[in-house]
């Protein structure tokens, strides 16, 4: 059980998931504050049957605190993650900024648990688009041993945050209503549009987004050999970031055992039966915890791929639900230690 839990970013759209995962999963947890920029200082927001006032995020605001869970911008946890480790808590954090330093562990509890056993203060919680692909790749690559994969997305747009999905709607009004759309947050009008830009460039033609998805599948699945060419696209669809995935595999793997290892492995749910329309889809993830993968089937291109289909809530596993996974990681930890 933690004296006293921070939430830093409550007010954002991972940050309310959160607070409703706190609630509904019974955290241990005597007491739970609420931290936020001097912007949101000052609001109220309702966990449970309480109203929590949300206290400035400071230094000072961390003594006492044993545990945070923080979804904000990079530079914001740059700031104020070493305030809270300074004040003796430990850092669950899902902004991109800790992530592949080599003394903060990438953590998806289905996959590397182990990995928070050396932490010195701060944890991090993967990208979403690279979280749901790995869970989706962890039973195979232990099976078989992954060589390549290539992998194109189809990123909600909440994935940029609240203001992502406000413009989402602006942006199809403005087309429906024959007018225009001035976007912000996104690089073109997403109504209507698939952009194929998430993030900025990175090296060699790759965004930052797609290559997340290339050094943190390595870093958790604790494999450098893994070779990864993502395309990350942003579509107007509000929640839920799909994936085609193809995995070229060290042995060669059936479509059948690749399901069998799926149906098996915890955190994911086979939706599969293409004769009947069967297969995940963002609209059916909406508000569920798991990682949802069909079309499975066998790349007919070479002699030892798969190819399937991944969808997931990309607020909820991709985010939210990874952070309150880890911290209940942490608890069961403090448990067997005490
Ligand atoms: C998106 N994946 O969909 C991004 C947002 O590193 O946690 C998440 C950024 C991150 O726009």
């Amino acid at each position: 059980m933690f004296d006293c839990v921070a939430l830093v970013g409550a007010t954002g759209a991972v940050g309310r998931i959160v607070l409703d995962q706190l609630h509904a999963r019974k955290f241990p947890m005597r007491r739970l504050r609420l931290l936020a920029s001097a912007r949101s200082a000052g609001t109220k927001v309702r966990y449970g049957d309480e109203e929590i006032t949300v206290e400035l995020l400071e230094p000072s605001a961390f003594a006492g605190v044993d545990l945070v869970i923080a979804s904000t911008p990079d530079e914001v946890s740059a700031e104020f993650a070493p305030w809270a480790v300074e004040a003796g808590a430990v850092v669950v954090d899902e902004s991109g900024y800790w992530r592949m330093d080599p003394k903060v562990p990438l953590v998806i509890p289905e996959v590397n648990p182990q990995a928070i056993e050396n932490h010195q203060g701060i944890i991090a919680s993967p990208n979403c688009s690279t979280t749901q692909m790995v869970v989706a790749l962890a039973p195979i690559h232990a099976a078989v041993g992954i060589r390549r994969v290539v992998v194109s997305t189809y990123q909600a747009t909440s994935g940029a945050g609240l203001a992502g999905n406000v413009e989402l709607e602006a942006s199809v009004r403005a087309s429906l209503d024959n007018g225009s759309h001035t976007p912000s947050t996104f690089q073109h009008p997403i109504g209507f549009n698939l952009i194929p830009q998430i993030g900025s460039e990175k090296e060699s033609g790759y965004t930052s987004e797609e290559m997340k998805m290339v050094y943190e599948t390595r870093k958790i699945l604790g494999d450098e050999s893994i070779a990864v060419c993502p395309t990350a696209v942003r579509v107007p669809v509000a929640i839920g970031h799909s994936e085609s995935i193809l995995v070229e595999t060290k042995k060669p793997i059936t479509a059948q055992q690749a399901r069998e290892l799926w149906d098996a492995a915890e955190g994911v749910t086979v939706v599969d039966d293409l004769d009947n329309h069967v297969y995940p889809m963002p609209r059916d993830c909406d508000g569920r915890d798991d990682v949802f993968v069909g079309r499975i089937r066998q790349d007919i291109s070479s002699e030892s791929g798969i190819a399937f289909w991944c969808v997931s809530d990309n607020l909820r596993k991709g985010a939210a639900t990874n952070a309150v996974q880890i911290a209940e990681l942490l608890a069961r930890k403090a448990v067997a230690s005490s």
